[in-house]
């Protein structure tokens, strides 16, 4: 709870006492203690001002870091060489098949833009992650969704295949990294075949027996496409968990642990294994003690 600010005052701290400012250190370290044991997730600058603790000069931080993503004199006081590191691990954690490690790999090998990286050393995902990147790591604007939503309905309808566009759109984020599709399951068909047959698909990077990691073009622009399929009884809890975000579905299987359940994107049980059905999005809630949220208020969780 509220990371990025304590990280952010820890740093600053820190610099407070190499600048030989113990009180003002001092009173980053009580802010941090007062963070610390602070209940919930801070929302503004205002709300961080009426915690005892926190000053004028230390919320002012807060609002500088909530509008900017980051504290300027932080920015500054860093050595050169390290943000220009931060900045190519950025680089090429944003290619597709690329985490953390082999970025650092990439970088300790001496590569500092995507063309240094040879291409034989690369996984055919990460290829395809550069070749189309300058697409791939635009955000999709929400109104693009209509049109996916429709060309898709036009693909599946006729073969009575259901879907959600689930995700940060179903959250309604004016912008998402990507389409998440949830597909629900039918006897004796091949579904994510079927569903990857429609004009917007045109590349494969991943494939399970219910999961599908794509890439589509949708007006002129390559997206990435992520298909979950569920089984209908199992929509629920996979609409649940697909609509996301990541944090609320963790702390959505947590509650649910607190009562040895166990909550998954295909159901909900106990610790016999016997499984709680559920009809609808607001059952799982209900079935938790939980009151219901719209996607949209999921983000504050
Ligand atoms: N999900 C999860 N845990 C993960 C990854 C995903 O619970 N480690 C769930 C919640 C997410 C959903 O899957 O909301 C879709 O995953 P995405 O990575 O596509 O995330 P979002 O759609 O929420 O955001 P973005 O706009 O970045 O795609
Ligand atoms: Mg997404
Ligand atoms: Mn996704």
């Amino acid at each position: 709870m509220n990371a990025t600010i304590i990280n952010a005052f820890e740093a600053l701290r820190k610099l407070r006492v190499e600048q030989g400012e113990p009180y003002r250190a001092r009173a980053y370290e009580r802010a941090i203690n007062a963070l610390r044991n602070h209940p919930t997730q801070i929302q503004s600058a205002e709300e961080a001002r009426m915690i005892p603790g926190i000053g004028e000069s230390l919320a002012s931080k807060i609002d500088e870091l909530f509008r900017t993503g980051s504290v300027s004199e932080l920015q500054m006081a860093r050595p050169l060489e390290e943000l220009e590191k931060e900045r190519v691990l950025k680089l090429f954690e944003s290619v597709e098949g690329v985490g953390p490690v082999t970025a650092n790999r990439w970088y300790a090998a001496g590569y500092r833009r995507l063309e240094d990286v040879p291409v034989s050393s690369l996984t055919a995902t990460q290829r395809l992650g550069i070749e189309l990147h300058s697409d791939l790591v635009q955000r999709i604007p929400r109104d693009e969704f209509l049109e996916d939503d429709r060309i898709l309905h036009q693909c599946l309808d006729p073969l009575g295949i259901q879907f959600v566009i689930a995700g940060s759109y179903r959250r309604g984020k004016e912008t998402s990294g990507d389409i998440d599709v949830l597909v629900i399951n039918r006897p004796n068909t091949d579904v994510i075949s079927t569903v990857i047959q429609c004009p917007i698909f045109t590349h494969q990077l991943g494939r399970r027996e219910k999961k599908f990691l794509g890439i589509g073009k949708i007006r002129n622009t390559y997206r990435r496409i992520d298909i979950e399929l569920a089984e209908p009884h199992e929509y629920p809890f996979a609409i649940v968990y697909f609509t996301g975000p990541a944090t609320f579905n963790e702390k959505m299987r947590s509650h649910a642990k607190q009562y040895s359940l166990r909550l998954n994107e295909k159901g909900l049980y106990d610790a016999q294994g016997n499984s709680y059905p559920a009809q609808t999005e607001q059952d799982v809630f209900a079935m938790l003690g939980l009151q219901y949220l719209t996607p949209e208020e999921r983000d504050k969780y």
